[in-house]
């Protein structure tokens, strides 16, 4: 079974390493959001990228998701003590890895060229690659303007009322060397429980994308779970934009690329709005805090393709 997996930070990246258990190298490949990207310090800086690459790595910070764990902090004391901009918060090992792809960067090298060359050092076997080389960076209007999207997300803690989304630059951004090609060599295409407005729909919204991924069997996993998120503002957004956040309507989000949807035992209820949507679904435990967690929901939704292939989904 190849799989091609679409994620953003956190949670998507959860899913990607029960999958990564499951599939070797040369059948799954990462695409990964890169809408959350910004300059900061002067510096290029990747929030989902290296969330997944640090999951995968096993360097993750257990605790936030984000960042690497057996951090240090003296360069973020000093900038403070210096007057700098603390609110983003870079550790001395996390602040490596974005010296070098600015650095890289500057070279002239593709972004996918530098995520390849930081997984091959960190020991990253999996395939990762931006959704997009061309940067697509997500703005958030809000009752109070139009945000970036760490201003709003970290410095302002995701508090301001969205109204909508902004992906710019994605009318021109092209799907970055081999994105194309893994959606269309993949068995089936999978919708990790990533944020769907800022996080997934950033990478659907690169011209071509869609499509490809239309013509493969796609199954995705609920980012809502019981009315909320697992984590972050994806339920508070569906509110904000006058949507009641339920697993059926993260499941209607994706309407017209979906065939089957993972929700979680509490969400039971929402089984039949989910089918009128004519989606097939998978009820289980879909939280994910331990690593075996991850491998059981991966394992359960990889028999489950199987099994739904043979009844030649398409
Ligand atoms: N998220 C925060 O809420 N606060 C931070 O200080 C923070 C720092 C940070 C540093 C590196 C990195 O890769 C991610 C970081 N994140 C932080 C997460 C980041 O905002 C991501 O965009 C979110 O996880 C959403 O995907």
């Amino acid at each position: 079974m190849k799989i091609a997996a679409l994620a953003g930070g956190v949670g998507g990246a959860k899913l990607v390493q029960g999958l990564a258990d499951h599939l070797g190298p040369d059948r799954l490949t990462v695409i990964v959001n890169v809408g959350d990207d910004f300059d900061h310090l002067g510096l290029r800086i990747c929030p989902d990228l290296d969330t997944v690459m640090y999951t995968l790595a096993g360097l993750a910070n257990p605790v936030t998701g984000w960042g690497r764990a057996d951090e240090t902090w003296a360069f973020l004391e000093t900038l403070e003590a210096l007057g700098g901009p603390t609110w983003f918060r870079l550790g001395d090992r996390d602040l490596a890895l974005h010296v070098e792809r600015t650095r890289r960067l500057r070279e002239g090298a593709r972004l996918s060229q530098v995520v390849e060359q930081a997984c091959l050092r960190l020991g990253v076997q999996h395939r990762i690659l931006p959704a997009s080389d061309d940067p697509i960076p997500t703005l958030v209007e809000t009752a109070e303007g139009w945000l970036n999207f760490q201003e709003y997300f970290v410095a302002r803690r995701c508090e301001p009322e969205v109204r909508g989304f902004r992906f710019s630059g994605a009318e021109q951004a092209t799907p970055a060397p081999g994105v194309l090609e893994a959606i269309e060599a993949a068995d089936s295409v999978v919708l990790c429980p990533s944020n769907p407005w800022v996080s997934l729909d950033p990478i659907l919204a690169i011209p071509g994308l869609r499509d490809a991924i239309r013509a493969r069997p796609v199954v995705g996993v609920s980012p809502i779970v019981g009315g909320e998120a697992v984590k972050g503002p994806a339920a508070k957004m569906f509110r904000e934009l006058g949507i009641r956040p339920t697993a059926a309507a993260a499941a209607a989000h994706y309407a017209g690329l979906l065939q089957l949807w993972i929700i979680d035992d509490q969400d039971d209820r929402h089984r039949k709005d989910i089918e009128s949507l004519g989606l097939r679904v998978w009820v289980t435990n879909t939280l994910m805090p331990t690593y075996d967690d991850r491998r059981r929901l991966a394992a359960e939704l990889l028999a489950w393709l199987e099994r739904e292939m043979v009844m030649d989904l398409k």
